[in-house]
């Protein structure tokens, strides 16, 4: 019985403690549902668990999104774009990400240093490298424990955004654009294919989420609960390098 005991509060530690997942996805992948769901899947478990996003998730990084998808600034420099992006992310790495995963607890992030490869990287051709260097200044060179990589077509995502409204400074761009961010995704899952995972966006919205637990439940204690940076992990370090 107390050993019955024992391996409940493993499991618990297990699928509960120091977790960092994100999601990535391009204009009308069904991210922010999904997102939500595992919040809910987690606090009903009794987790401590935060959920934000990027750009965003503090009041000083969401007045840079705002800068950022305000279609009144339509010209905005390639590098000021990416240097706001990555003021957002070291202002939501040391205000929120950071001090919850020192206390143990699990973040759900809408967004990463993924998206930045992905759209800065290859959208706006700007040096990947470059880019790393400075995601990692401002994370702390934090990596996820996992990825959830929410896949849709891309014509079709950006005329179901557009279906809902005035699109922002970023769903304005042209399709080439996206087709080019879309390109670094999938350059990321060939690199990376033991953290980012592919999902079929277009599935039904529970199925979805039942993929994405069984994701968590399967991962390894040595992914899902010892969080490393890149500092004190050799295997980290490694998989750094080869962005
Ligand atoms: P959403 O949170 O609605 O996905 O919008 C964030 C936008 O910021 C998204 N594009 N659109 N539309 C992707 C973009 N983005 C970047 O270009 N680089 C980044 O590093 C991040 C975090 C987001």
């Amino acid at each position: 019985m107390q050993k019955r005991y024992l391996n409940d509060i493993m499991l618990f530690e297990r699928k509960c403690g120091k977790m960092f997942i994100t999601f990535e996805g391009q204009e009308g992948a069904g991210k922010s549902t999904q997102t939500k769901l595992l919040y809910s899947h987690f606090l009903e478990r009794g987790c401590n668990v935060i959920l934000t996003r990027e750009p965003g998730g503090t009041d000083i990084a969401e007045k840079i999104r705002h800068i950022l998808k305000d279609p009144g600034s339509a010209y905005m420099s390639k590098k000021a774009e990416a240097l706001l992006y990555i003021a957002a992310r070291a202002q939501l790495a040391d205000e929120v990400i950071l001090p919850h995963l020192a206390a143990g607890g699990v973040v759900l992030s809408d967004r990463f240093t993924d998206s930045t490869i992905a759209y800065q990287g290859f959208g706006n051709g700007l040096d990947l490298g470059i880019l790393i260097s400075m995601s990692n200044f401002a994370g702390n060179c934090l990596v996820p424990d996992i990825t959830f990589y929410l896949q849709v077509d891309v014509k079709e995502g950006l005329e179901r955004k557009l279906a809902q409204g005035t699109p922002d400074r970023i769903e304005q761009k042209d399709l080439s654009y996206h087709m080019r961010v879309k390109k670094g995704y999938e350059y990321l899952l060939r690199n990376f294919p033991q953290r980012i995972f592919a999902i079929n966006a277009e599935l039904p919205r529970d199925e979805i989420h039942k993929t994405i637990i069984s994701h968590i439940e399967n991962m390894k204690i040595e992914g899902g609960n010892t969080h490393e940076t890149y500092y004190g992990h050799h295997s980290r370090r490694r998989r750094l390098s080869n962005y």
